[in-house]
């Protein structure tokens, strides 16, 4: 039944920021997909008598990619794979189960917040014993097995029934079809206070939480509805749909706009939230405000202890680079180590291990803390859902209590999305060749204090990762970055990141974009963007 094929590397199968993503109609071509899953294999030393976890966001192409690698993963020897039912697993619910069955490693199938369908995008993320996306030694060591890649092994058997629970023998390998839901629901229910947040709701407090169209419905109705009591009118596009309803499944102001004008009205719920394709992604938003992903990690910072699960306060906690600092002040505040690290949760992984960081964030609405290894969605909707539950303030409230008493980092990302790459290497380039020089000149109104390329020194295994974004701080306590996203699938996308801090009590209501005018125009003085990408402006301003 074992087959071998004959195949040839394919040369762009290097994985990114998340895993590999690409054109759903690339991952569709002949051997794509075997070829890299047998890198995977092959990468870390093959999968003989071990288990996986296997599960993904549902859409587009899932289905059958989820058949093709259950049949690669019997024919190489796994002893087991434990797989959601119809195929479907949050990303942070598969980080969950490689963790609570003691697995060897996961692969999950999506590409996240992309857009999913037939002209949309799909990708393979792998997830190591931790739960947590592989780092870069073992996604080097995959990409090196691609390239030297001459066979790959399946079966000739035809396709599971992955829409009935319980366990099924494809040649030696035991497959687990298991409910997707379940054991995450039970995790959320131990790390918070359902009780509390059953009685706000019970009390009157309304919410709205859009899943997109993306996996986060089943989840959401389980947890908001089932467990702590919404009404299902509290739940929007919750049946996840191949193609995600055509949408862009960002939970950001732009891709989430209903909900933000839901939200904005007079007689809004008290509490928004939405989530992305695999669920990892959170948008949190009250009556008449949306809250900055940075700003709402400060927050949880300074709020965790009002869950039980954080009752015992904080080891430390960790940002990205390009998000705001506004994380670092409450560290200070409360004397917690506060790291930064690249972007992409891979680098939190070895912190939530070592136990030197309980909470992690970063600016693109990743969220999370080390009761898994991925950023998760819906656990940070239930942190602030607990926290207004004790707090018994409303979001605004809270978010001015939390400004007046750390000061407020003034934040925003603009992003010029499928850029010709040329343009976009070039900008980078030559920025990065002035960076040594860059102290002293003044662009409009500020002066460069500081340039780097930022580089990363793994303080728990000493790995040094660089070249992970150019970072410029200015006399007037105002930074901004600029980096290459690594997720997309065409073109270039070059992301700035904005933020200027004003310590208060002035100054704290003031609209982002004019808070930060004097970034927005420093950047372009530095580089001339808008004339070298040849754009006006950017596409998405989050
Ligand atoms: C983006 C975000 C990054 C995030 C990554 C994966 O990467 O900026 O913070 O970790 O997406 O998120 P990039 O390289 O495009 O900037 V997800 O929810 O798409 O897995
Ligand atoms: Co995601």
């Amino acid at each position: 039944m074992i087959v071998t094929k004959t195949t040839r590397p394919i040369a762009d199968q290097k994985p990114g920021t998340s895993g590999l993503r690409k054109t759903t109609s690339v991952f569709q071509q002949p051997r794509y997909l075997e070829n890299f899953v047998q890198s995977i294999w092959n990468g870390i030393g093959g999968i003989q008598g071990k288990t996986l976890v296997l599960g993904g966001d549902g859409r587009y192409f899932c289905q059958e990619a989820a058949q093709i690698i259950l049949k690669m993963a019997a024919a190489s020897g796994a002893r087991k794979v434990i797989v959601g039912e119809s195929g479907l697993l949050s990303t942070p619910a598969a980080s969950h189960l490689i963790r609570l069955h003691g697995a060897d490693g996961g692969i999950i199938l999506s590409a996240s917040h992309n857009p999913g369908g037939i002209d949309g995008d799909f990708g393979v993320k792998f997830n190591t014993a931790n739960g947590g996306p592989a780092p870069e030694s073992v996604t080097d060591a995959i990409f090196r097995a691609s390239e030297t890649l001459s066979e790959y092994q399946t079966l000739n058997t035809p396709d599971l029934d992955l829409g009935a629970l319980g366990t099924v023998m494809l040649a030696q390998t035991e497959i687990v079809v298991v409910d997707p839901v379940a054991d995450y629901a039970a995790l959320m229910e131990s790390l918070f206070d359902f009780d509390a947040i059953a009685a706000l709701i019970a009390g009157g407090f309304r919410l709205c939480f859009d899943a997109m169209h993306a996996v986060t419905g089943p989840y959401a109705r389980e947890i908001l509805v089932r467990r702590l009591g919404a009404p299902e009118t509290a739940l929007r596009n919750a049946t996840p749909l191949p193609d995600f309803g055509g949408g862009h499944p960002d939970p950001n102001p732009v891709w989430a706009h209903d909900l933000m004008e839901t939200m904005m009205r007079a007689d809004a719920p008290d509490f928004g939230a939405a989530s992305d394709g695999d669920g990892d992604r959170n948008m949190i938003v009250g009556r008449g405000i949306y809250v900055t992903p940075s700003d709402s990690l400060a927050v949880i910072a300074a709020n965790a202890q009002l869950a039980p699960g954080y009752a015992d306060g904080l080891a430390g906690v960790a940002r990205s680079m390009p998000s705001s600092a506004a994380l670092d002040r409450v560290a200070a505040a409360r004397g917690l180590e506060c790291h930064v690290t690249p972007t992409g949760w891979k680098f939190f992984g070895n912190l939530l291990d070592a136990g030197r960081a309980t909470l992690c964030g970063e600016e693109s609405a990743g969220t999370g803390s080390d009761h898994i290894r991925e950023k998760d969605g819906l656990w940070a909707v239930v942190m602030w859902l607990n926290i207004l539950a004790r707090r018994r303030m409303s979001v605004a409230d809270v978010m001015a209590a939390h400004w007046r008493e750390f000061g407020r980092n003034y934040y925003s990302r603009h992003d010029y999305e499928n850029v010709a790459t040329d343009a976009a290497n070039g900008l980078i380039t030559d920025l990065r060749a002035r960076l040594d020089k860059l102290a002293g000149e003044t662009h409009g109104a500020l002066t460069v204090a500081t340039a780097e390329d930022f580089s990363y020194a793994d303080p728990v295994d000493g790995s040094v990762t660089r070249n992970q974004g150019l970072q410029i701080t200015f006399a007037e306590g105002a930074r901004l970055v600029l980096r290459l996203s690594g997720t997309g699938t065409s073109g270039a996308t070059l992301r700035v990141y904005m933020d200027c801090f004003v310590p208060g009590p002035e100054g704290l209501d003031r609209d982002p974009q004019q808070a930060l005018a004097d970034v927005i125009l420093a950047c372009d003085r530095l580089t001339g963007m808008k004339d070298r990408l040849g754009r006006d402006g950017p596409d998405v301003v989050t």
